[in-house]
């Protein structure tokens, strides 16, 4: 293993606030020596590997016991950073379990950075930066579904990896024809630039329908965002409330409560629901309201799916919201249904948001139309936005290289192309070291992983 840093790094790795363990974990070439210091048993050195050893965390110098604890060796290569790493396991108080992070610090460690054990792990080749990426969408995962797609970004790597193979043979055979044109002349048709061509098609158009369900995806790994909108005092507020099983809204009688928007999320069958209560639209002649209404045009906007509230007589002002929405993809919901019998439209929901009534078969419908089981089955894995911003600019090369082929441009260009589509596969890789980049991946890690 290369020794790519000279700091030996802690950090508390499980979160902090009362509980019954806390985890701080110790990597660096000296975290054996540095916890010798402070570890009540002798000859901390000989211990076996991933085995838990009981002891005391002591002060270094007034040999003052701190905490009782249990802690573990996970010697290089075999551990998470693939550097000799202590896990440390004390008592989970706030106080002690800083305590003990300190006496460590004292010792000669330095506090990790975010991100700053698995930048380690990637560093020294354990994991590929999409997978380093995939620990932290798992640590943040807001539904069961997120945790399992994570957990599958392997599987992406290798597909993304077998394109990348391809580019680069395709690159190599261009190289050739540019080098020894004769002898490429003579090579079967593999390497004939039109065979070249329909590889980079056949790439490219796989690489399109992941940036298409790269957007379909992210429904998965971060909640359908439903607006809900609808004319003043029809109980869109009620319902964002009923949603969450909490009054987070507030409501009241007098038409134009909500002028900010509220926002709030649930999960429900694996999936996430974000869920945005926005101000009545209505025309009218006060200010602030007007700002609130211009906010809930553009969550019309920026909404996967839109709940429209109303009460069971249309008022011409639901007809005009309706007209507006009306090829997007809306949910109508009649509420307060509580004060009337008749359930005679059809195509619309029945709801009382005061009584709890009707918003299960609300969560369904949204399921439904967002066609959440299909997208689910369908894939695999979720990129992030970093990995789908690059796919899209290599989809670009390769519709540029496409291009240049059909209007016989000079190899030299479409080799130009092909390495910059190259470059960006490397990026997402990790194997080009792109500083900008490796430092936003890393900076939104929590400390402590
Ligand atoms: N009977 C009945 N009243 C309801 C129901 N939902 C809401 N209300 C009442 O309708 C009034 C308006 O509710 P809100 O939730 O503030 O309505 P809103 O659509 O958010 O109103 P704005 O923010 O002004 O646009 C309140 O007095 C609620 O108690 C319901 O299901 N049944
Ligand atoms: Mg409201």
């Amino acid at each position: 293993m290369i020794d790519l840093f000279a700091d030996t790094i802690c950090a508390i790795s499980s979160p902090l606030g009362k509980g019954g363990v806390s985890l701080i974990r110790v990597s660096g070439t000296k975290a054996i020596e540095i916890v010798s210091l402070i570890f009540s048993r002798k000859n901390l050195g000989a211990l076996e590997s991933n085995k838990v050893v009981y002891g005391s965390i002591i002060n270094k110098n007034t040999r003052e016991v701190i905490d009782e604890v249990l802690l573990t060796i996970f010697r290089e290569p075999k551990s998470y950073t693939m550097e000799d790493v202590i896990e440390i396991s004390c008592h989970g108080g706030i106080v002690v379990t800083n305590l003990v992070l300190q006496e460590i610090i004292n010792a000669g460690a330095r506090l990790a950075l975010p991100g700053e054990f698995t930048k380690r792990a990637y560093l020294n080749g354990r994991i590929s930066l999409v997978e380093a990426e995939s620990i932290n969408d798992l640590i943040n995962a807001k539904n069961e579904l997120s945790v399992y797609l994570s957990n599958n970004r392997k599987g992406f790597v290798d597909t993304l990896n077998s394109y990348y193979i391809s580019l680069i043979e395709i690159n190599a055979s261009l190289e050739v024809k540019i080098d020894y044109p004769e002898f490429f002349e003579s090579l079967d048709s593999d390497t004939d630039i039109y065979s070249i061509k329909q590889k980079v098609i056949s790439i490219n158009e796989k690489i399109k329908v992941e940036i298409k369900n790269s957007l379909k995806k992210k429904i998965i790994r971060d909640g359908v965002n439903c607006a809900i909108v609808g004319s003043p005092n029809v109980g869109k507020s009620s319902l964002l409330n009923s949603f969450l099983g909490f009054n987070k809204a507030l409501v009241s009688n007098l038409p134009g409560t909500t002028r900010d928007i509220v926002e709030g999320s649930i999960a429900y069958k694996g999936f996430s629901f974000n869920f945005f209560d926005t101000a009545g639209i209505r025309n009218t002649k006060n200010q602030i309201e007007e700002l609130g209404i211009n906010k809930t045009n553009e969550m019309i906007e920026n909404s996967d799916i839109i709940l429209f509230v109303r009460e069971n007589k249309v008022s011409k002002n639901d007809f005009l919201i309706k007209n507006k929405i009306k090829n997007l993809n809306y949910i109508e919901i009649i509420n307060k249904a509580d004060l009337f019998t008749s359930r005679d439209e059809k195509d619309a929901l029945y709801v009382s948001a005061i009584n709890n009534t009707g918003t299960l078969e609300i969560l369904d419908l949204i399921i439904k139309k967002a066609n959440l089981f299909e997208v689910k089955d369908k894939i695999k894995y979720i990129n992030n936005e970093r990995v789908s911003n690059l796919l899209y600019l290599i989809g670009d090369n390769l519709d540029e290289i496409i291009k240049l082929i059909d209007s016989n441009q000079n190899l030299d260009m479409i080799i130009l192309e092909l390495k910059d589509s190259l470059h960006k596969f490397e990026e997402i890789l990790g194997t080009n070291f792109v500083e900008d980049t490796f430092s936003n991946i890393f900076k939104n890690f929590c400390v402590g992983k």
